[in-house]
C-alpha cells in the first residue's frame, strides 16, 4: 500500500476504527471488515511492543493501514516503532511548532534528522532485504499530529506549518477537558473550536482527522470535511453488541 499520506489524497474519507484491546486476534477480526484503517493505541491502552507487533502482522494481509498511537511524542519511542514497520505514527497532545518540529527530525534520517540506524534487524526495513530502506524511510513515514488542547488550537496555524507535519488529528474529549468540559465532547464550545482547528488545517492544506463520537457525529464529520475519521472502538462495539443480544433476548 502506499503511504498513508498518499492514501489521504483520495476524494473520499477514510474510516477507521480504534482498536483498545490490545490482541492481534481481534486486530484480524477487525482488519477482515473492510474499514481503511485501524489505530492501535499505546497511550491509553496495555500495549507493548509485543502485542503492538502482533497486531501489525494480523493486519499485515489486508489492504488496511496500521495507525499506532504513541504513548507521547518522544524520538527513542518514535524510532522503536518506526523499525517495527510502524511507518503511520499518531502523536497525542501536541501544542507548539517546535514539539512538531522535534518529532519531524525524530522520524527522519540524518542529515534531515535524528533517527537512529538499524536497518538489517528492523522489521520496518523488511528486515535488510528492503536494501534501499534507509533512502526510502523518510518517504514511507506519514507523521500525525494530534490537536487536542486548548493551547494547540491556540498554536494551530505554527504546527500546520510544520514541515513534515503530513496530516492532523482533532482529539475531541481532551480538548473538552482543557476548555473544562471534562466530559462534554460534543458541547456547542468544543464544536467551535473543532470548527476553527478544521478551518485552520485546510488554510495550510493539511488532511484532517477526527475521533467522531457516535454515527451522527462521524455523518456530520463526514459532511464538513473530515479527510479521514475514526467511528468507534473494538470495545465499543463488543458492548454494544454484548448489550443488543442480552436486551433482545431479556426483552418483556
Ligand atoms: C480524544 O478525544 O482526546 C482523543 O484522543 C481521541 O481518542
Ligand atoms: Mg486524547
Amino acid at each position: 500500500m502506499p503511504p498513508f499520506k498518499k492514501q489521504l489524497e483520495q476524494d473520499r474519507p477514510l474510516i477507521g476504527l480504534w482498536q483498545a484491546l490490545a490482541s492481534g486476534y481481534s486486530a484480524e477480526i477487525c482488519a477482515r471488515q473492510g474499514f481503511d484503517w485501524l489505530l492501535l493505541d499505546a497511550e491509553h491502552s496495555p500495549n507493548d511492543m509485543q502485542t503492538l507487533l502482533s497486531q501489525a502482522q494480523a493486519i499485515a494481509p489486508f489492504e488496511c493501514e496500521v495507525i499506532t498511537r504513541v504513548p507521547f511524542g518522544e524520538p527513542v519511542v518514535i524510532k522503536q516503532y518506526l523499525d517495527m514497520g510502524l511507518h503511520t505514527l499518531l502523536v497525542p497532545m501536541v501544542e507548539t511548532a517546535e514539539h512538531a518540529e522535534a518529532l519531524v527530525r525524530a522520524c527522519r534520517y540524518p542529515p534531515h534528522g535524528i533517527r537512529g540506524v538499524s536497518s538489517a534487524t528492523s522489521r520496518g526495513a523488511n528486515f535488510g532485504v528492503n536494501t534501499n530502506y534507509l533512502h526510502e524511510a523518510n518517504d514511507m513515514v506519514t507523521l500525525i499530529v494530534q490537536i487536542e488542547s486548548t493551547k494547540g488550537v491556540e498554536n494551530i496555524d505554527e504546527i500546520a506549518a510544520v514541515e513534515g507535519i503530513d496530516a492532523m488529528f482533532i482529539g475531541p474529549s481532551d480538548l473538552a477537558a482543557s476548555m473544562g468540559l471534562l466530559g462534554q465532547p460534543l458541547h456547542a464550545d468544543v464544536t467551535e473550536a473543532i470548527g476553527k482547528a478544521k478551518a485552520a488545517m485546510d488554510r495550510a492544506g493539511k488532511p484532517a482527522g477526527i475521533f467522531a463520537l457516535n454515527p451522527d457525529h462521524a455523518r456530520q464529520c463526514i459532511a464538513d470535511g473530515f479527510q479521514f475519521l475514526s467511528v468507534g472502538t473494538d470495545i465499543g462495539l463488543i458492548i454494544s453488541g454484548a448489550q443488543k443480544v442480552l436486551g433482545e433476548v431479556r426483552a418483556e
